[in-house]
């Protein structure tokens, strides 16, 4: 852990707005069925493969704070051996885990990029960038125009 980070999670603790722990509340649940049906209106072209039968619920926010927990961001990018595709690995081994491995949290590759998605309580689909922890509802343009294949 960096010592930022670490005076960051403390000064957090102490001021009351953030857990020193992670922390997830699971909202509710999706069937394999129905999430394959919200990513499929996102990215018609996908190729989508769901391992599970049941993804556990959590909101936006809940992901916000784990992403500023997060690490992978910190990485330096090298060419090949920590590029795209490592990142996304990385953030999704650390969403692999509990409390967060029922979470529908994937990986994402378009024709250009690999990086994550998320999808929330709402039925949102978030793209998530792992090497800025970034979130938005369309993928940018820089990151690909058609998208490959999704894994969650
Ligand atoms: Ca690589």
């Amino acid at each position: 852990m960096t010592l930022k980070k670490l005076l960051l999670k403390l000064l957090r603790y102490f001021f009351g707005n953030k857990p020193l722990v992670e922390e997830v509340t699971i909202v509710g649940s999706i069937s394999n069925g129905r999430l394959h049906e919200i990513l499929a209106n996102a990215c018609p072209m996908a190729e989508i493969y769901l391992s599970d039968n049941v993804y556990q619920t959590i909101t936006k926010r809940d992901l916000e704070r784990k992403l500023a927990l997060s690490e992978v961001n910190e990485h330096e990018f090298y060419d090949e051996v920590m590029d795209c595709d490592d990142f996304a690995y990385a953030l999704h081994g650390e969403l692999s885990v509990p409390p967060w491995s029922g979470v529908p949290f994937g990986i994402i590759w378009t024709n250009v990029h690999a990086f994550n998605l998320f999808v929330d309580d709402t039925d949102t689909v978030w793209y998530v960038e792992p090497q800025s922890d970034e979130m938005a509802p369309q993928i940018a343009a820089w990151q690909g125009s058609e998208v490959q294949l999704i894994v969650m």
